[in-house]
């Protein structure tokens, strides 16, 4: 029997969902062991300057990303300012304009102009000709982004960068727990930068971490995120202060004892979103590659509006009138933002499926907050917009 849009009390009666369902609701990891480091925190009153979680929070990534050298940091941005400042990046940078607003601030904010590449409409990250096209005498560098956790055609981008002496850096903030030809991403370019901010499916409330496999980087990027010091009263670089507190490194291990149960959760979550939405038309649910490990953190939709049918942004405001809070990340593409938009007026020819991949882009919720029968409620949800799009669309005073 098909369901009347009334019995989903879509506006009018009460929301769908009594709570909200956010995109990038934290997961909590192991509470117990969280508290237990918490108390042994505060008795030893050791806060911050690498202490014993960082510096174990720092082995255990390491460990688990097979990769030689790890730096916490306190977020990604600062991790990325500091990692595009030790490989002396500067003039011009190529980037993709399909990314958090960070991956750009953290280049322009040093002065370094970012030059916005269109992505491969198949995988959303950086096309590598694109990018060859964009190389000019003032390039120093391809900052790339795994966008959703997908990485990017790394050996394409290395290829490029040796042969025109670029650095190349990997916003990896999407891409923990994932791997590319069997190799974990944290392994790849001249460096790697995670985020483990509190929407991440592996947090520490705010935090992140650089890698690298180059000994010399890494002992210059540590340098570089404590001030320069080499020990007490003893400067010997130009630095900031990037560092990880413990009370957010303890969170990070704490994460880590529960990062198996996220990743398997998120991956029920993709898969029940999967057999639900591939029957809705217009829907198209981007996946991810079964051989490489995935750590499912973000469902995301390419959603192409039938004519009569409900807008992508009109599904946006249903959904948030039920509290399910979809996002259109990375809408409208950084290009289009402030101070882009005025800076670099005519980046837009040259990213036509940034642009329209940017107006399709439909983010729903998952991670620990959610449970398999919101999953349902949410698909449908999406299934009655779909059918009654026109006299929703009414409702909605159109
Ligand atoms: N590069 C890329 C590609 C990135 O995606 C990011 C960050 C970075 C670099 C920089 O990393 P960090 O410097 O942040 O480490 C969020 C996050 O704030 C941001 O970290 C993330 N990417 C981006 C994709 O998403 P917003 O603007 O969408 O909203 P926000 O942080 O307010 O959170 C989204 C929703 O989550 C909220 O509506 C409510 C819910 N929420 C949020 C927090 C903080 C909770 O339920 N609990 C919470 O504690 O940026």
């Amino acid at each position: 029997m098909k369901r009347r849009v009334e019995d989903l009390a879509l506006f009018g009666a009460a929301p769908a969902f009594e709570r909200k369902l956010h995109v990038g609701q934290p997961n909590v990891g192991d509470r117990a062991y969280f508290m237990q480091r918490v108390e042994r925190i505060l008795d030893t009153r050791w806060f911050t300057n690498h202490g014993e979680c960082v510096r174990e929070l720092e082995a255990e990534l390491a460990a688990y990303l097979g990769v030689q050298h790890c730096i916490a940091v306190c977020n990604a941005t600062i991790g990325l300012e500091i990692a595009i400042r030790a490989l002396a990046m500067q003039g011009e940078v190529i980037v993709p304009s399909l990314t958090f607003v960070a991956t750009a601030h953290a280049l322009q904010w040093q002065q370094i102009a970012p030059v916005f590449c269109d992505v491969d409409p198949a995988t959303h990250t950086l096309d590598p000709a694109q990018v060859e096209r964009l190389v000019t005498p003032r390039t120093s560098g391809i900052l790339a982004v795994h966008l959703w956790g997908r990485p990017c055609a790394v050996e394409a981008l290395q290829e490029v960068a040796d042969r025109h002496g670029l650095q190349l850096l990997f916003d990896a903030a999407h891409a923990f727990g994932c791997s590319h030809r069997g190799r974990m991403i944290g392994n790849f370019g001249r460096a790697e930068v995670f985020s483990f901010h509190a929407t991440k499916f592996f947090n520490s409330f705010e935090g992140g971490a650089i890698t690298t496999n180059d000994g010399a980087l890494a002992q210059q990027i540590r340098l570089m995120t404590n001030f320069g010091f080499a020990g007490y009263d003893n400067v010997v670089h130009v630095g900031t202060n990037g560092k990880m507190t413990e009370v957010a490194a303890a969170m990070g291990l704490a994460s880590l004892r529960a990062l198996d149960e996220f990743v398997a959760t998120n991956r029920a979550h993709h898969h029940a979103y999967r057999r639900r939405l591939e029957r809705l038309p217009g829907m198209r649910l981007l996946g991810f590659d079964a051989a490489e490990r995935n750590n499912y953190q973000y469902v995301v939709v390419e959603y192409s509006a039938a004519a009569d049918g409900p807008t992508r942004d009109e599904l946006v405001e249903l959904l948030w009138a039920e509290n399910v809070m979809a996002r259109k990340y990375f809408w409208p593409g950084c290009h289009r933002m402030e101070p882009y938009r005025t800076l670099y007026p005519g980046s837009g020819a040259r990213l036509p499926h940034t642009e329209a991949i940017a107006e399709r882009l439909l983010v729903l919720p998952t991670g620990t907050g959610v449970d398999a029968q919101d999953i349902e409620r949410v698909c449908d949800l999406l299934e009655l917009m779909l059918r009654e799009g026109a006299a929703l669309r009414e409702r909605l005073g159109r």
